[in-house]
């Protein structure tokens, strides 16, 4: 039986992708900040699912907490790097500092710091690692340049990754999703449930299910395959072209 570690596992993808791998017959463990949502997880799931509260931005514990997961789950075979969030959508000059800290501290010093606490894990195993990146990694927008980078980064450091995991037989694949409701816009507007209700409305975006089939599909491949990058959008979602500022 296969194990999953799965980070932002209370909410969108990341909660998808839980129910996703243990209805296919793996072992998950989810982490979250949110211990209730988590013990609901639970219930749903049963004994394949362990909840494990964990705050991103908290590295100086990672190794402690793998180190005390209990002994079903123990091996990791795969660690879907999901937890992740954007700040609000603003010009870095119009910006506050804290919540593009928050960011990078969570989308991208998190992620480093719990890939290279779970790489043991995922070398014993000849694992996998799966990094949730975005369209947005490639394809700039006003307002996202923090949230851009990150996903940028994101994807940089899986190829790069791969390079340092040459001849271990872990894969790495980043997944570049473009318009999925979840709470993502919930979150990068803080809490405005009608703004996110009207990024999505009538364009029929992407699910979180959508993606946790994609993860899955990509996680079960032959050994032997590796999916470097995958872009997804929603065919109702393409590109506006260059803006372009005309003098006078
Ligand atoms: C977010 C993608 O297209 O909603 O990762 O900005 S998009």
């Amino acid at each position: 039986m296969k194990t999953a570690f799965i980070t932002g596992a209370t909410a969108g993808i990341g909660e998808a992708a839980a129910r996703k791998f243990v209805a296919g017959g793996w072992r998950v463990i989810g982490t979250g900040r949110r211990r209730e949502r988590l013990d609901a997880l639970a219930g749903e799931l049963g004994a394949a699912f362990h909840g494990l509260e964990l705050d991103m931005h908290d590295t100086g514990v990672f190794a402690a907490a793998i180190d005390a997961l209990p002994d079903p789950f123990r091996g990791v075979d795969l660690l879907l790097n999901n937890a992740g969030l954007a700040p609000p959508m603003s010009s870095l000059q119009d910006a506050e500092q804290g919540p593009l800290d928050t960011v990078i501290d969570t989308n991208v010093t998190g992620l480093v710091a719990l890939t290279r606490a779970l790489l043991p894990k995922l070398i014993e195993c000849k694992g996998a690692v799966i990094n949730l990146s975005s369209v947005a990694a490639t394809y700039p927008y006003r307002g996202g340049a923090v949230y851009a980078g990150s996903k940028a980064f994101v994807r940089q450091f899986g190829l790069g990754l791969r390079c340092d995991l040459a001849g271990s037989g872990v894969r790495v694949t980043s997944i570049e999703p473009g318009m999925v409701e979840t709470e993502f816009t919930l979150v990068r507007n803080g809490g405005d449930q009608a703004a996110s209700d009207a990024l999505y409305a009538a364009m029929d975006p992407m699910t979180a299910e959508d993606i946790a089939d994609t993860i899955w599909w990509v996680a079960t491949l032959p050994p032997h395959l590796n999916i470097n990058a995958l872009e997804l959008m929603p065919v109702t979602q393409s590109w506006a072209g260059f803006a372009v500022e005309r003098k006078g």
